[in-house]
This record gives structure tokens, C-alpha cells and sequence, in this order.
């Protein structure tokens, strides 16, 4: 099929901390699949990322290490455009026309906003919290995006992205595709193995809230050891009834590539111990490849930042027609 026929994926990622196996199954091996069969682009969101105050040593480490952990996970920058979003102007200079569009009540509205606003004082929350969907409804945007593969927190993000793009194209003319989320029902919400309430989270205060994807396999094996189960002793997926044994059986499921009545019926009569046991070399064989390769491309910075500015120089080309389109519309002189 020739490329303009396909159809457009976009996501980001933030460089905000350690990326975990919720991150990598929610999100980045959606990207590994997708990047064959459709339009890719996948993008560093260093913009997003400062919406909390970031230590710049770290932010510029952190941007990198996600570059490479995205090259590490597979996707291939023959097949995707990889890039840093700051590399590309037009993203803060759309997410400042949409900004001027959007009603106050509608960002107040979303949840992610309201969980991390919760955290501070009211003097700590900073605007761009809150307008941080604007933003990403421009990196959506930019690029006549037919499908937005994330997990279940943000589809809330691209349901608004929606709303912004109808009420632009119902006032400017047609301007904006209208995007879609797509979720992976098994991994769109890959819960903390230290509370099955709450989805893994880079954020979360205890160090064994999530298994990060560099972790080290004593790291791995201690972290699923002590992982809460639920009461009972059988392994089974049941969401209500046992959240926890469900979670631990869905990432078996997704490092083994076993269909989850496959692992029911290999723990039939089992205990939670050899379960456990099984699943922590499960998750440490699962991410060895990656690990490995990792380790190769730190070696070689100079190598991924050219694939950087490459992908952010075919971004800025393929952003630079929409926003141009965009200004057009609302009078600016060019
Ligand atoms: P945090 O984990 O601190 O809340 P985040 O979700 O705000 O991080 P990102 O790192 O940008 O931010 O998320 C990257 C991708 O991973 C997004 O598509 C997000 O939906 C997905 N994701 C994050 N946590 C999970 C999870 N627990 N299960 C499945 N997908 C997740
Ligand atoms: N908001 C997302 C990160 C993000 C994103 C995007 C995802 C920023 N821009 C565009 C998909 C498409 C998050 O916090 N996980």
C-alpha cells in the first residue's frame, strides 16, 4: 500500500521519569506493531514533561533514554518517525492557538488534570497542568491523525482532542482529521503490583509500584515477590474478584505471548509462590532483549541524536503544512 493511503498513528511519550512494563505494554509495543502497517509518528513530549518542574540534567537524560528505549522496544526509525517534540516548533505554536479555544470548564474537567493538581497547593499548580491537553491535542493534530494508540488514562486527552478539532473545522472550514484512541483492552491499565486500585505509575510514591523496564532481574524477581495478591490461593483472571492475581496473569500473558485460559489452566492447583516464580522469569526473559539492545545504543549518543534530528526534520515538514493551513485560516499574515 503507498504510505499516503495508510492510515496516521501518533503518540508521545513523557521523558518524566523511569518508563515501566505498564508504559511498554499500554503504549510502546502497540507502537512495534502499528509501525508496520500504518503511518507512524512517535514523539518525546520534553514539552509536556515540564507541566512539573523538571531538573534540566535530568530532563535531557530522561529525553534520550526514552529515544532509546523506543529504538531499544523495536520501532524502527526505517518505518516510524521518532523525534523531540521540542525539535518542532510548530507543537507549542498550535497548542497555543487551541489554547485560546478551549473553555476553561473543559480543562478543569480532566481527570489527569485533577489527580495531579490534587498533589499540590493551589499555588503550585502551574498553568500549563492545565492546559496541558491543548498541547496534546496539537501534537495530535499537526498530523492528520486517524488513531492515537495509549492507555485508558488518556483517553479522556484524545476525546477532547476530538471536541477541539470539531468546533476548529466548524468554524475555520475542514482543517483537522478527527482522531481516535486505541486501546488494548488486556493492557490499557496495567495496575501498581503494590495496590491493584491504582494504575503503574512512573509517579507513585513506593519504588515497588511498577517493575521499570531497566531494572535489573534481582530487581524484577524482588519487586513480583512482594507484589499484593488477593485473598484465595487460585490463579485466575477475575477483574472484581481478584484484581491483583488478574493484573499479575495479564503481564505473564503479555511477556509469554500465552493466552490468558492458557496460564489459568498451567496454575490449576498452583499456589501463588510458583506463580510468582514463573512470572518474574517470564518478565525478566520478556525484557532482556531489550535491555541488551539498550545498552548497545548507549554507547552510541551521537547515533541516536541523529535519528532525532532526522525525524524531527520530516516532522517539522509534515506539521509545518498544517499549521500554515491553520494560520491562514485565522488571518495571520505570512
Ligand atoms: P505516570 O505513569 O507517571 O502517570 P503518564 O501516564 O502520565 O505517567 P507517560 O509516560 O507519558 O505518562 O505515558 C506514556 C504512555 O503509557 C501513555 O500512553 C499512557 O497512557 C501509558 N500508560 C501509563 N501508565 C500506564 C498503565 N499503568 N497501564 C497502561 N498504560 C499506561
Ligand atoms: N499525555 C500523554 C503524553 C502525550 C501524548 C501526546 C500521547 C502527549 N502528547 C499525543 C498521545 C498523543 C501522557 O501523559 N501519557
Amino acid at each position: 500500500m503507498e504510505k499516503s493511503k495508510k492510515q496516521t498513528v501518533f503518540s508521545g511519550i513523557q521523558p518524566s521519569g523511569n518508563l515501566h512494563i505498564g508504559n511498554y505494554l499500554g503504549a510502546i509495543k502497540q507502537f512495534v506493531r502499528l509501525q508496520d502497517e500504518t503511518d507512524a509518528l512517535f514523539c518525546i513530549v520534553d514539552e509536556h514533561a515540564i507541566t512539573v518542574p523538571q531538573d534540566p540534567r535530568i530532563l535531557r537524560e530522561k529525553t534520550l533514554e526514552v529515544a532509546m528505549l523506543y529504538l531499544a522496544a523495536g520501532i524502527d526509525p526505517k518505518k516510524a518517525v521518532i523525534f523531540i517534540q521540542s525539535q518542532v516548533p510548530a507543537h507549542a505554536e498550535l497548542g497555543w492557538i487551541l489554547n485560546t479555544m478551549t473553555p476553561l470548564g473543559e480543562l478543569e474537567r480532566m481527570t489527569q488534570f485533577k489527580d495531579k493538581s490534587a498533589k499540590s497547593s493551589k499555588a503550585g499548580i502551574l498553568a500549563g497542568l492545565l492546559n496541558y491537553p491543548t498541547l496534546m491535542a496539537a501534537d495530535i493534530l499537526l498530523y492528520q491523525t486517524d488513531l492515537v494508540p495509549v492507555g485508558k488514562d488518556q483517553k479522556q486527552h484524545v476525546e477532547l482532542t476530538r471536541s477541539i478539532a470539531e468546533r476548529f473545522n466548524n468554524r475555520f472550514g475542514q482543517t483537522f482529521k478527527l482522531p481516535k484512541e486505541l486501546l488494548n483492552k488486556q493492557t490499557a491499565r496495567i495496575m501498581g503490583l503494590d495496590n491493584a486500585e491504582k494504575k503503574m505509575s512512573k509517579s507513585a510514591e513506593s519504588k515497588n509500584n511498577h517493575i521499570a523496564l531497566l531494572d535489573t532481574p534481582d530487581e524484577i524477581r524482588r519487586k513480583i515477590k512482594i507484589a499484593v495478591t488477593d485473598s484465595g490461593s487460585e490463579i485466575k483472571y477475575a477483574l472484581k474478584e481478584k484484581p491483583a492475581i488478574s493484573n499479575l496473569v495479564a503481564i505473564y500473558s503479555e511477556f509469554s505471548d500465552k493466552p490468558i485460559s492458557d496460564i489459568e489452566k498451567m496454575y490449576f492447583g498452583k499456589g501463588y509462590g510458583d506463580f510468582k516464580k514463573d512470572l518474574a522469569e517470564v518478565v525478566v526473559e520478556g525484557l532482556k532483549p531489550l535491555q541488551e539492545k539498550f545498552k548497545t545504543l548507549e554507547k552510541d549518543p551521537e547515533g541516536v541524536l541523529k535519528i532525532l534530528r532526522a525525524g524531527a526534520k520530516e516532522a517539522a515538514e509534515r506539521a509545518g503544512r498544517t499549521i500554515k493551513d491553520v494560520k491562514k485560516k485565522l488571518g495571520f499574515v505570512l
